[in-house]
């Protein structure tokens, strides 16, 4: 496994491709191999970014001028599209690549569409971990994912920027935005700005939307950019401001890559075993000191497991010898380092 996780992070495209197989393969032993690969691929990386909206506002389109854009300035790339309806266009993006001019043997660019969405219209553990191999390999990784809702939450968990991609005239998101059923991105994209007038009406609605919730305080000011994917009008301004948040967050990346991951470990806990599991194990926020201490060890799929294991433990701690003689004491709770294995 470390000769894979080494030429993945040296951006070999034949390893990220079999890593990626590896991903989505379901069969324990190949779970067991990602475990083991996930740690392997742990750091730094590139910068993930995140290509949300609704369907057919263009993100797959902006993600190859955007990849393009990238490659133009020497920049590795890799692109993941994420859940049923964007594997359809990923699978035109593919198609795209050589309309675009993309060359198929550039070691540089790597595109690929996870059919795997996740239960209840959220992101499978497969996509969240194939989005930790591209950015082992890349310097920077482009995650589309469409609809509002789980899948827009669960791409924040393993992305540093999200862009929200509307189209012109897309007042729905506006309301969402207002009403807070969306939570706020990073930047926004009004795409499609080839429709001027239009595109122009709608970038003054949501300047002015935002501009009213920074006055009473329920949110911050954010870029928002106006593009078109077709004719690469705009994908600079929005690249340059997709950097601009990746240096703003700098110092507080790793942090927000930890918090990411627990919220991603409480996630997969949850879905198996529901608000009985997180009362059993103590509450949330003692699920989440839990989580903490798992990870320092492992990725999330397997701090999940260490924390099912915990759970089984406690339930019935006269289960048999494997599950030992019940569950340890909480971690404490700060911020060195517990070292229990
Ligand atoms: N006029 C115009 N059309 C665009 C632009 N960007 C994308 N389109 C068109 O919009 C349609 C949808 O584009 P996609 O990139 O597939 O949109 P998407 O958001 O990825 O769609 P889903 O993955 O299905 O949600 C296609 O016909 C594109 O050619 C743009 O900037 N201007
Ligand atoms: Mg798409």
């Amino acid at each position: 496994m470390g000769d894979l996780a080494a030429a993945v992070r040296a951006g070999e495209k034949t390893a990220v491709a079999r890593a990626l197989n590896l991903v989505e393969d379901q069969r324990p032993r190949a779970r067991a191999a990602v475990a083991e690969l996930l740690v392997a691929l742990r750091g730094a990386g590139g910068h993930r970014v995140g290509l949300t909206g609704p369907p057919g506002v263009g993100k797959s389109t902006l993600a190859a001028a955007l990849a393009r854009a990238l490659r133009d300035s020497r920049r590795t790339v890799g692109v993941l599209a994420i859940d049923p309806s964007s594997a359809r266009s990923g699978g035109s993006l593919l198609g795209d690549r050589a309309r675009m001019g993309f060359d198929p043997a550039d070691e540089g660019l790597f595109v690929r569409s996870l059919a795997t969405g996740g239960d209840r219209g959220g992101l499978s553990s497969a996509a969240l971990a194939a989005v930790d191999v591209l950015a082992a390999a890349y310097e920077v990784v482009l995650v589309e994912t469409t609809g509002v809702g789980q899948s827009e939450t669960d791409v924040r968990l393993v992305t540093d920027t999200v862009a929200l991609v509307v189209q012109p005239g897309g007042g729905d998101v506006l309301q969402f935005l207002k009403a807070g059923v969306m939570e706020i991105p990073d930047v926004i994209v009004v795409n499609k700005a080839d429709h001027e007038a239009l595109a122009q009406r709608t970038a003054a609605e949501l300047q002015g939307a935002l501009q009213t919730m920074v006055a009473v305080g329920a949110g911050e000011a954010l870029p928002l950019v106006r593009a078109s994917a077709t004719t690469g009008e705009g994908v600079a301004e929005l690249l340059e401001a997709l950097d601009a948040h990746r240096s703003a967050i700098a110092a507080e990346l790793g942090a927000r890559r930890h918090a990411g991951e627990v919220a991603w470990t409480l996630r997969l806990f949850r879905r198996l075993h529901g608000d009985h599991g997180v009362r059993v194990l103590g509450g949330e926020e003692a699920l989440r000191r839990w989580a903490d201490e798992a990870l320092a060890h492992a990725a999330p799929p397997r701090a999940c497991e260490t924390l099912s294991e915990r759970y089984l433990a406690t339930l019935c701690p006269d289960a048999g010898p494997s599950h030992g003689p019940g569950p340890a004491p909480l971690p404490p709770h700060d911020d060195t380092e517990t070292s229990t294995p």
